[in-house]
C-alpha cells in the first residue's frame, strides 16, 4: 500500500511536466474587434520547430475540438486558415501568430499541438469571437 502515494506522485509529476498555454490574447472565450494576431504564452519555453499552431473560423455548430482537429490537419498555407504561415523555429516561451487582415465576424478556434519537455505531444484549443 505504501507504493500508492509514490505512484500518485509519479503520475502528478508527469502531468505537471506537460507544457500548457499560460495565457492567450485575445483571451479565451472573449469577444473582440478583429485582432491582427494571437499571442500565446507557454508555461515553459517550447521548440517551435516541433509544434503546430492554427487559427480557423469555426463553422456553424462545429465543436471547437473538431475545428481544432481539422485546422491542425491543414497545410500551413491553407486558404481555410485565418492565420498567416508561421516561420518561427526557435525555442520560445511566447508566440505571436499573425492573422489575415479583417477577419469576418464569428467564432474562431486557436489550435495547438506542442511537444512537451517529456516528449509527449500536447494538443488543445481555445475559442474567441470576432464581433
Ligand atoms: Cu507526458
Amino acid at each position: 500500500m505504501r507504493a500508492i502515494p509514490f505512484l500518485l506522485a509519479l503520475i502528478l509529476g508527469t502531468a505537471s511536466a506537460h507544457t500548457a498555454i499560460a495565457s492567450m490574447t485575445p483571451a479565451a472565450e472573449s469577444t473582440v474587434n478583429a485582432p491582427k494576431e494571437v499571442v500565446l504564452k507557454f508555461s515553459e519555453p517550447i521548440e517551435l520547430r516541433f509544434s503546430t499552431f492554427r487559427v480557423m473560423a469555426l463553422g456553424t455548430g462545429m465543436k471547437p475540438e473538431d475545428g481544432a482537429k481539422t485546422a491542425l490537419a491543414l497545410k500551413a498555407d491553407a486558404s481555410e486558415l485565418a492565420n498567416l504561415p508561421l516561420t518561427a523555429r526557435n525555442l520560445a516561451a511566447q508566440l505571436r501568430i499573425p492573422l489575415k487582415p479583417d477577419l469576418k465576424a464569428g467564432k474562431y478556434v486557436v489550435a495547438w499541438k506542442i511537444l512537451s519537455e517529456d516528449g509527449h505531444p500536447v494538443t488543445g484549443q481555445n475559442v474567441f469571437t470576432v464581433k
